[in-house]
């Protein structure tokens, strides 16, 4: 440990602390701008500069602290007149080449430049002159990138590359020009972009945002010939209540299923819902691989932004893939058929609508197979954060709602399909229903800790009586596409050998996608949102009556009225795809 003194007061701290983090001991908040913790750290802003001496000698220039380690004696100021002129400067400099059309901006609110000019006082911006030239990406389903609001922080750039393990963005051009885009400035629809929105959570302005679909979704609700539905994803509950001032990762189910009614969304279902189908249609489909001696490992298709990965840089597992399609999609082909029919409804009236806490489902939304009959699964997928706007643009005061229930048929779930916003979450799930099919039990042991938790990949074994024989299932968990490339090498390289396997293409899984709600890089230094929320779901799982997919008495009567058995002819129909490499 070493003895540091920041603003006079002194304090002792480890010695590979940067100066940044043991001014945060100190009490003293200094501004950041570019960084963003243990992703990036490279002093491009210059916001964080601050002055210091090392046993009376001062350190020539200011430098930033957000890479300066701290050392045995270092004296830090950060408040003299020096380092308050050189961060304006250096925000001012920022701002000459910023589009600063704030009023209209998407991240008004919540832009960090913007808290930050505000915490500076900023008030006038001495250097007015040419701007860098403005595009506009908007081409993919997905993400919209928007030069003229980019700040050239590199946040984007090292999640695309360092976390994710990708490396779509980067700085292009020089001088004046520099631009962070996609080589050859190839649209991101043109890019093996998986569509993650990991640069959209690290992006600090409005320079990487979602494509929105919150017009067609509110035309649909004033049209009197169409009927839309919702479903909302299993992570969505965890996070929405934090664009309406809830601590991150506050369950605010309730609220958001009140909040969709007023909306004036004609059914609210539940994604929970189709989650636990999910698990009677793989878990059937991992027995029937493992007892047929079909592809193994299996590994789960659920997360587009993983199939993306999958079948842009490892071909040769698509037939490891699940066939079956995402909850979200599963979801869309049941409406329009099952639910349709029950309901007497023309099916080509139903506008199905999700609420994903994803950008890569408004792609798998439109993949071009995501149909059956020639009627779409999914029409409109909105993100988390879409849905905390129109609740905010119908003046609904969230925080006053009281808590509803959704609707029946689509709208019950049990703790299984609550916890697949986890990482981990699918893999416990489906445990929970396979040990019982295997054992002929009902399970009372159920929750599988193993592959719990943020460690980028877990893995456990259950021993499971298969064909009467006690054998070892070996299953493993991978979250962000960097951890499942770790995987699918050392399945590869014959390192390993497992009989299941979770992807999920973000870090920490659907609780963390790219369309939840923006967690500043300050308030990050306090909260995991990646924890914070996937406790939400457990706290609601051990809450729930029923916590395995095979109870919920509304996927049980879908069998015994429709579709008759897991992977059947009618579950084939609808509820599984096939990939294209
Ligand atoms: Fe997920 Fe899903 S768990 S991918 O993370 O499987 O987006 O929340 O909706 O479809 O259920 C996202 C979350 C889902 C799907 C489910 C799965
Ligand atoms: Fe990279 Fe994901 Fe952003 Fe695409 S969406 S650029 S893959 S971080």
């Amino acid at each position: 440990k070493v003895n540091v003194t920041i603003n006079g007061i002194t304090v002792n701290v480890p010695k590979d602390y940067t100066v940044l983090m043991a001014a945060r001991e100190a009490g003293i908040d200094i501004p950041t701008l570019c960084f963003l913790k243990d992703i990036n750290e490279i002093a491009a802003c210059r916001v964080c500069v601050v002055e210091v001496d090392i046993k009376g000698v001062p350190m020539r220039n200011l430098p930033a602290s957000c890479v300066l380690q701290v050392q045995d004696g270092m004296n830090v100021r950060t408040n003299t007149p020096k380092v308050r002129n050189a961060v304006k400067m250096n925000v001012e400099l920022i701002l000459a080449n910023h589009n600063r059309e704030c009023l209209t901006c998407l991240r008004n609110g919540t832009c960090e430049l913007q808290k930050l000019c505000d915490e500076l006082g900023i008030d006038d911006i001495e250097f007015q002159g040419a701007k860098r030239e403005a595009k506009i990406d908007n081409l993919s389903y997905s993400i919209v990138r928007d030069s003229s609001k980019c700040i050239l922080c590199g946040r984007c750039v090292s999640t695309c590359r360092d976390v994710q393990g990708i490396g779509i963005l980067d700085f292009t051009k020089r001088g004046f020009k520099t631009e962070v885009a996609p080589a050859f400035d190839y649209s991101m629809k043109d890019v093996p972009c998986v569509y993650c929105g990991q640069c959209i959570q690290a992006c600090p302005v409005a320079a990487l945002r979602e494509r929105s679909y919150i017009d067609d979704v509110w035309d649909a609700i004033d049209d009197p010939e169409k009927f839309v539905v919702v479903q909302t994803a299993p992570a969505v509950r965890a996070s929405l209540g934090e664009e309406f001032g809830y601590p991150v990762g506050t369950d605010v189910t309730g609220k958001m299923v009140s909040a969709l009614k007023r909306l004036g969304f004609d059914k609210v279902f539940d994604t929970n819902f189709s989650a636990d189908l999910t698990i009677l249609e793989e878990g059937t489909e991992l027995l029937s691989r493992v007892t047929n001696g079909g592809k193994l490992p299996m590994i789960t298709s659920c997360s587009p932004g993983w199939i993306r990965y999958c079948e842009l840089n490892y071909p040769e597992f698509l037939d490891n893939l699940s066939t079956c399609k995402s909850p979200q999609q599963m979801f869309g082909a049941i409406v329009k058929s099952y639910y349709a029919e029950k309901e007497g409804i023309d099916p080509s009236k139903i506008v199905s609508v999700s609420v994903m806490p994803c950008t890569s489902k408004k792609t798998e939304a439109n993949r071009p197979e995501m149909e059956v009959d020639g009627y779409r699964d999914v029409d409109y997928s909105l993100t988390t954060r879409e849905l905390g706007d129109m609740i905010k643009r119908a003046r609904i005061s969230f925080t006053k709602l009281p808590d509803e229930h959704t609707d029946s048929i689509l709208g019950d779930y049990t703790g299984a399909g609550a916890i697949f916003g986890a990482t981990g979450g699918v893999m416990e799930a489906a445990l929970r229903t396979v040990a019982d099919i295997l054992t002929g039990k009902d399970l009372e042991s159920i929750e599988y800790q193993a592959v719990r938790g943020i460690e980028g990949v877990k893995e456990a074994s259950v021993v499971l009586p298969i064909g009467g024989v006690d054998t070892e299932v070996k299953v493993a968990v991978a979250h962000g596409t960097a951890n499942a490339a770790k995987v699918l090498e050392s399945v590869k390289a014959g390192e390993k050998e497992y009989h299941f396997i979770e992807v999920m293409a973000c870090p920490g899984g659907c609780v963390h996608g790219g369309g939840q709600s923006h967690v500043s890089a300050k308030a990050r230094l306090d909260v995991n949102p990646k924890v914070s929320r996937a406790n939400a779901l457990y706290e609601l799982d051990r809450s729930l009556p029923m916590r395995k997919s095979h109870k919920n008495p509304e996927v049980m009567k879908l069998y015994e009225d429709y579709l008759k058995e897991p992977n059947g002819h009618l579950s084939h129909k609808l509820l599984h795809t096939h990939y294209t490499k």
